[in-house]
């Protein structure tokens, strides 16, 4: 491994040799990692295609970096310490050579099972080591893992499933969150009958309820185990650009996004950033309260923390049960020293009594970190004053599903911290902002659209199936560079504070979520005409959902049915995490004249900030904006 950046003088100085000579910037970083050859060059950009490729002509198998070479010094180190949703059950400590064998062992099942490089798996998990399992099982053998969190429906797991045609999905008959029980097997099995490619799947019995298995497809996770005597799988030589996985991302237009990431950049990436963002030493306890489904789970709960032979927590439950004392209970029991979060999870645990946070012993405690959204003022203070105690940095990291690896952060005890900031670019990033004119501003303090100049080693390298969509969604806007979708504040000093979304995503509760799908759903009831659905301010969710919507004439349902069935749909079709919070019925929806919901306007109105509406002369029928207006949902 190469040293942690130590000083703000070191910081800036790596950043000035990141900019300045990438090549040998990032091959002295990358050197550190076990390649089985090393690369040709370091970096290619062909900007015309927007084709990026990192350590081209590089072999590696990224499992050997986060297994095979820990063990002669560090095989008996605990890699995954797991907490089960119900504190009585027993937590499970996973040596790194335990971990080799089970991902190796499990390796050969899917093999077994038909499974060969470049084959794409589907991963409908819960919170369990299995799922991390599956997932360096998957790295070992060189198939592609496609995760899909375990809270989306039926009909969001079949889509994702086709998109990328999975062969096999490996599932869990049952598991509990909080006190609710949720039985995947039977989700899955509604999926599976839109999803023709998965000729198989494989159950992890997590509860003893009785599963429904189907004959010739269904077969479970311990039987499949009982047949492979071989416990050591030769990890697949990978190329530095071959495929990692696959990450749904939702986007502003229709069918969700499938982000690829490939080996040997993706590694470096989420390797280095771990290392330095929070400063990792060797006891440490590090825990990341994300879901493995979301990118921050993939990076920072798996690959990044075990290439750096890290202790990493996976939590299988949920903030509020037993009660909102929980993360704090996991802290004192297993001596945390790194604890990464997201805003509404630190809003949704400020609303509960101190005293919940005051019974437990959070003196291990180190660096603390935020990311997911823009941190607000008052989460920030109570997040710094309650757990951190005042002595615990705080990281707000900045970052994406596309972008594979923090971005823009403070590295914890080392670069400058201010409140509500993700800070500084971390070495080898170049953000600009830009203005309505396409232009980069040069200025600070300024505030503009977030763009970066130059690609990084993890950026993600395609839309799965789709490299046009990947252009125009990332390259488009401003000539040669990345765009982001979010609008940044930069201050006088250079630090950046994200504003959030300028697209159609809305984030509920650290969710991404595209409008578009949810309008779909809406508009899936027949007494509908048309909708729009944005994102309103909110106390605990950071934002929320309003939907203004057009009915049919003949419409009889009552509006309060009419609610509850649209509700209905997106459940059925997104999952809970969309419901909508208000759902506003009017006479029609402002449009311009090529037919475009003004969008913009619906979202100041929700906010309740129409002091300044901006330009409504080019819609086609501004009088449905007063009665909007008179009729809001406050
Ligand atoms: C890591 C992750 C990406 C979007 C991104 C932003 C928002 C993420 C922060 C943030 C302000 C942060 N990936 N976002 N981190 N906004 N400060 N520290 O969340 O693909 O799921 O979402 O999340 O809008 O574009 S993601």
């Amino acid at each position: 491994m190469v040293d942690k950046i130590h000083s703000y003088k070191k910081y800036k100085e790596d950043y000035i040799e990141s900019v300045e000579n990438p090549e040998k910037f990032w091959g002295d970083i990358a050197e550190g990692f076990s390649w089985r050859k090393k690369w040709n060059t370091v970096f290619k950009h062909d900007k015309e295609n927007a084709e990026v490729k990192w350590f081209e002509g590089g072999k590696l198998n990224i499992t050997e970096n986060c297994l095979d070479r820990h063990l002669e010094k560090n095989g008996n180190k605990t890699a995954i310490i797991w907490e089960p949703n119900n504190p009585d059950e027993e937590s499970r400590y996973i040596t790194y050579r335990q971990l080799y064998v089970k991902v190796s062992r499990f390796a050969n099942v899917l093999k077994n099972n038909g499974i060969k490089k470049g084959d794409r798996v589907c991963l409908y998990m819960p919170m369990i080591p299995e799922l991390t399992i599956a997932m360096l099982a998957c790295a070992r053998i060189g198939a592609v893992h496609s995760i899909v969190f375990a809270g989306f429906s039926s009909s969001a797991l079949s889509s994702r499933i086709n998109d990328s045609e999975c062969k096999l999905l490996i599932t869990a008959n049952e598991v509990y969150r909080g006190t609710k029980p949720i039985n995947l097997k039977a989700v899955c099995d509604e999926a599976l009958e839109d999803s023709p490619s998965v000729e198989k799947v494989i159950v992890y019995r997590r509860t003893v309820e009785p599963t429904e298995m189907k004959e010739g497809r269904d077969v479970f996770w311990f039987d499949e185990l009982q047949k492979i005597e071989n416990f050591e799988c030769d990890a697949e030589e990978m190329d530095a650009e071959d495929m990692l996985f696959i990450l749904y991302t939702s986007g502003s237009t229709g069918k969700p996004k499938g982000m690829v990431h490939t080996t040997g950049g993706y590694m470096v990436g989420s390797t280095y950033t771990f290392q330095n963002v929070f400063q990792y030493e060797e006891d440490d306890v590090y825990w990341c309260t994300a879901d493995i489904g979301w990118i921050t789970g993939h990076s920072y709960i798996i690959y990044g923390p075990l290439a750096a032979g890290a202790t990493t927590v996976m939590f299988e439950g949920v903030p509020s049960y037993p009660d909102y004392g929980r993360f704090w209970e996991i802290v004192e029991k297993l001596k945390v020293t790194h604890f990464y979060t997201a805003p509404t999870a630190i809003r949704a645990l400020a609303k509960h009594p101190i005293s919940l946070v005051e019974k437990y012993d959070l003196s291990s405690l180190k660096v603390l970190g935020s990311v997911g959204e823009p941190i607000n003022e008052d989460a920030w203070h109570w997040y710094n004053d309650n757990i951190g105690k005042g002595t615990c940095p705080i990281v707000d990291t900045w970052w994406q599903t596309e972008t594979g690896a923090i971005m823009i952060s403070a590295m914890a005890g080392i670069t400058p911290l201010r409140p509500t900031f993700a800070t500084m670019p971390l070495p080898g990033v170049q953000p600009a902002l830009m203005d309505e004119n396409g232009k980069e501003i040069l200025d600070s303090p300024a505030e503009g659209r977030l763009a970066m100049k130059a690609p990084w080693p993890s950026v993600a390298r395609t839309i799965y199936g789709d490299h046009q969509r990947y252009k125009d969604t990332y390259f488009s806007a401003y000539e040669g560079m990345y765009f982001t979708g979010d609008g940044a504040y930069r201050d006088a000093m250079g630090n950046y504070r994200i504003t959030g979304r300028v697209d159609d995503v809305v984030i509920v509760s650290g969710h991404n979520l595209g409008t578009a799908p949810i309008e779909n759903a809406i508009d899936e009831h027949l007494d509908v005409v048309e909708c729009a659905v944005v994102g309103f301010p909110h106390d605990v969710k950071g934002n929320a959902l309003y939907a203004y919507v057009t009915k049919i004439d003949e419409s009889v349902t009552s509006e309060d049915d009419l609610r509850k069935e649209i509700n209905d749909l997106i459940r059925g079709s997104i999952g809970a995490i969309a419901k909508l919070d208000k759902i506003q019925f009017v006479s029609g929806l402002p449009k311009t004249r090529s037919g475009k919901i003004m969008r913009r306007i619906l979202r100041k109105i929700a906010s309740n900030d129409t002091s300044n509406l901006g330009d409504t002369s080019t819609l086609l029928n501004p009088e449905v904006v007063t009665e909007i207006m008179d009729n809001v949902i406050l």
